[in-house]
């Protein structure tokens, strides 16, 4: 059965291979769900009309696999995509699995890992390209430490910015069109991870050698793990012109990295993210970076709920910018003195000049009106469903 929530290819909604093969393992319990094939979770995926998957060379490419097998691999996977209609637009490494990168790959106290795992993401991009895929993701799960002690944070931020020029090098000399995505997080696996949030990661692409070729992929739970605002982080790549591809999911805020079906926990958080995209025309895939709970038995619920709370949700936002009261609250929040929209936008002697003698009535200005109580509760009913 289908319905007006039903996803259409248009839609551009990705998934991370990687969350419909999760088999529920946790620190403290084995595994609940059995092992699904690269072709399993694709036909699920293509069925459901999700437009692209994101992939880690490993999910794909077994460790260590030789010239042959990987030239196999993503043979397979080509003939697989082209028979679902369904792309590869994000692609990673996995740089965090193997015991060697156990204290970090590209922040590695050791300059031989380090350029392991830079010869690891050369390889990716080789096969990056070959599938198609636009926007290669590094998340820095092992980037960090718990010893402080062990590595001047400076040094290894340094690491850091060899590896990404030295890779961003590579994609011009090979002509690929791939650009670079660095996703933030605060902590775990390690004690402390470099780069914890948007604004470290904007600072951050400042410093590089190519920094048209980079930006980021925020994800909610991991802006939750630090306990910022959501909606404030996402709109700051944005707003940077950075934001290259979106990890949406839940999380129960100052935990551990909980990886929740988006929108299952904070409804409001969600409506804004959706609004964000919306208003701001990103066109870009919209990536799901979720586990289905390891109560479940297989991930299409979980894959079907997080589509679908994304487009009840945008059609939440559409109510709510064509909602009368709603807007007209709006209209008296930011409509008033016109006389003063973009008067000192722009520099001049004169427009200085005028505001150093204008004349402002702090009083009326401090007592006029913001209902913003009003205004959330009209939100708060559009969301609930009785307006
Ligand atoms: C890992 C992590 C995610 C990253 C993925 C990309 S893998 O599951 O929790 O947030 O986006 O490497
Ligand atoms: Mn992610």
């Amino acid at each position: 059965m289908s319905d007006k929530y039903t996803p259409k290819k248009t839609d551009k909604f990705a998934f991370g291979i990687w969350c419909i093969q999760n088999r529920g393992r946790d620190p403290f319990g084995d595994v609940t769900r059995p092992e699904r094939s690269v072709r399993e979770c694709l036909e699920g995926l293509a069925k459901r009309n999700v437009y692209a998957f994101e992939f880690h060379d490993n999910d794909i490419i077994p460790f260590g696999a030789s010239a042959a097998e990987r030239d196999r691999c993503i043979r397979e996977l080509r003939k697989l995509m082209d028979d679902l209609g369904i792309k590869a637009t994000v692609i990673t490494t996995n740089l965090f699995y193997h015991p060697i990168f156990k204290d970090g790959a590209f922040t590695s106290t050791d300059p031989a890992i380090r350029a392991f795992a830079t010869q690891k993401v050369m390889q990716c991009l080789d096969v990056g390209h070959e599938v198609g895929a636009e926007v290669y993701v590094f998340w820095g799960g092992r980037e960090g430490t718990e010893v402080d002690a062990s590595k001047d944070p400076i040094t290894a931020n340094g690491y850091f910015r060899d590896a990404v020029n030295f890779l961003c090098e590579y994609v011009l000399d090979n002509g690929y069109n791939i650009k670079f995505s660095i996703e933030p997080k605060p902590n775990e696996p390690r004690g402390d991870l470099y780069l914890p949030t948007v604004g470290s990661v904007l600072a951050f692409i400042q410093t590089l050698d190519h920094p048209e070729m980079v930006g980021t992929n925020p994800e909610v739970a991991h802006i939750k793990m630090a306990g910022l605002n959501v909606y404030h982080e996402f709109a700051q790549a944005l707003d940077a012109g950075k934001l290259l591809d979106v990890h949406l999911n839940d999380q129960k805020p100052l935990r551990y990295d909980q990886d929740l079906t988006f929108a299952s926990e904070n409804l409001k958080e969600a409506f804004f993210l959706v609004k964000l995209l919306v208003d701001h025309n990103y066109d870009r895939t919209i990536g799901f970076d979720a586990h289905p709970y390891r109560t479940e038995a297989d991930p299409w619920d979980f894959v079907e709920r997080n589509m679908r709370n994304y487009l009840i949700l945008k059609e939440k936002v559409q109510r709510f910018n064509e909602d009368r009261e709603v807007q007209d609250l709006l209209r008296e929040i930011h409509g008033v003195h016109p006389e003063w929209v973009g008067a000192f936008t722009k520099y001049s002697k004169d427009a200085a000049q005028r505001l150093k003698q204008a004349q402002f009535d702090v009083e009326a200005l401090t007592n006029r009106r913001l209902p913003y109580e009003r205004l959330d509760q009209l939100l708060t009913e559009i969301l609930l469903g009785v307006r």
